[in-house]
């Protein structure tokens, strides 16, 4: 029996990943785990930081992104233990004493670091910080967060009209305020909260749909008052809160889970188990997706920990996948799904239609363009529409040079892509899928079975 080929070649920084199945063709088997949730982890680590006494985390993320935030958190002066995934020690300043940084905060590649953050350095009156990113990050609009902060009587200067980093901000006293977003993000909602956490009396975030709720969740459990109406998409948080640290314990990340269920839905004769994935009802579009593809996906042992619901996620290939439309309202509940979506997609019979995620062309890359670039070179077909992509599925794929343009979501789903196709796929630039998966392609190895 012949392996498949899954290997990295590293040049420098940049690794490629070559995939290529045995001629007896291949299939994932086995019970595995993925990495602890990335926005979850994020907020473990800040609530920690903001809070008084010490915060446990289980399972943290130890990918690049939580990284950053655990470095810029330190230089605000809480106390960070080495990041571990069993482990993690976070002992607070409390609310209001994050010190003034001697360096720049680097959120590196994280849009969640970058924005979460803002809301907590404008509410911290007197301080003066500097914040900047990477490249993908300094190109990323910043004013969806720092109009609202303005609203609130906050000072950020940025490049391009305060809108994009490196920005600087001197934290002010804020004043609460009602703030109707035009978009559901999870990003802009938790801003601003965080920010109110510190004005007196009700911050209120309205927004058109619901966006994921872990900043809500977790925050109630560190003591801060919070009321959510579902009907109305709104929350508030009343302040000046206290935060008191907690024990965290941070499930597997669906959004990492979602390249197993979709690779065991596609590949021939597949059956796989992720186990103690998170199923937050705010993030499980992408089972609902697949459900609608036709995909047999089932939930076991569903249980709860620290506040979040959780299962382990079987997947069999057993039925060709039918193509479907995703749109309205269940966008946010899988916008960072949609990328391996697009995948299923290309392997399903009929046309998929994705519309109203417009938001994804400025995530990490511009991943509807990035996308339907990449899968076209290896044959699919692919159309991209302003706010979303038509992907007429069922033509067999064939491997090719493909790029992840630095997008972890890119590199693993063309990854996925790879194992069921015909030839060598070379996926460039693939150690961008360290941002939230460091043993991504370790596990991949692990599943992959020869006939
Ligand atoms: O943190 P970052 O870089 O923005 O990461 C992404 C991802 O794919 O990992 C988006 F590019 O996830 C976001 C997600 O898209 C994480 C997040 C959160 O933790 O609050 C919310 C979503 O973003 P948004 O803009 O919809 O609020």
């Amino acid at each position: 029996m012949q392996a498949a080929t899954i290997k990295i070649n590293q040049t420098g920084e940049s690794q490629t990943l070559t995939i290529e199945k045995p001629a007896s063709g291949l299939s994932l088997q086995g019970r595995i785990r993925v990495p602890g949730d990335k926005s979850i982890s994020h907020r473990a680590l800040m609530l920690g930081a903001l809070a008084t006494g010490e915060t446990t985390v289980e399972g943290l993320l130890l990918g690049e992104d939580p990284r950053s935030t655990a470095k810029c958190f330190s230089l605000l002066g809480a106390s960070i233990s080495e990041l571990n995934a069993e482990l993690v020690t976070v002992r607070g300043v409390g609310l209001g004493d994050l010190t003034e940084p001697i360096d720049v905060l680097d959120a590196g590649n994280s849009g969640t670091t970058m924005r979460l953050m803002l809301g907590i350095l404008a509410s911290h009156p007197g301080r003066f910080f500097a914040v900047t990113g990477d490249s993908s990050l300094r190109s990323r609009p910043m004013s969806r967060v720092i109009k609202p902060l303005q609203q609130m009587g906050a000072q950020i200067w940025g490049r391009a009209g305060n809108s994009l980093a490196p920005l600087a901000v001197v934290g002010q006293q804020l004043k609460p305020i009602h703030y109707h977003s035009p978009i559901a993000s999870a990003q802009v909602k938790s801003c601003i909260l965080l920010a109110g956490l510190m004005a007196e009396g009700e911050t209120t975030v309205t927004e058109p749909a619901l966006s994921r709720d872990h900043s809500e969740r977790m925050l109630r459990a560190f003591g801060a008052q919070l009321t959510v109406d579902r009907e109305t998409c709104s929350v508030t948080v009343t302040g000046p809160a206290k935060l008191i640290g907690q024990k965290v314990i941070v499930p597997g990340d669906i959004s990492s889970a979602a390249f197993w269920l979709v690779a065991g839905a596609i590949v021939p004769n597949s059956e796989l188990v992720v186990e103690n994935v998170g199923v937050n009802p705010t993030r499980t579009g992408v089972l609902e997706a697949l459900e609608m593809m036709g995909a047999d996906i089932e939930l076991q042992n569903q249980r709860e920990a620290a506040g979040e619901p959780v299962a382990d996620i079987l997947v069999r290939n057993s039925a060709q996948l039918k193509g479907c439309t995703i749109a309205g309202d269940l966008i946010p509940r899988l916008i960072d799904e949609i990328p391996i979506l697009a995948v299923a997609a290309a392997f399903a019979k009929g046309t998929t239609v994705i519309r109203d995620a417009a938001e994804l062309r400025v995530k990490e890359s511009d991943r509807l363009a990035v996308m339907a670039a990449q899968l076209n070179r290896m044959g699919a077909k692919i159309t991209e529409l302003p706010d979303g992509l038509e992907i007429t599925g069922g033509t067999p794929l064939t491997g090719a040079d493909v790029d992840s343009y630095t997008d972890h979501r890119i590199a693993m789903s063309l990854a996925i892509a790879a194992l069921n196709s015909s030839g060598v796929t070379n996926i460039h630039r693939a150690e961008a899928a360290a941002i939230s998966y460091p043993d991504f392609t370790a596990t991949l190895q692990q599943v992959c079975q020869p006939n």
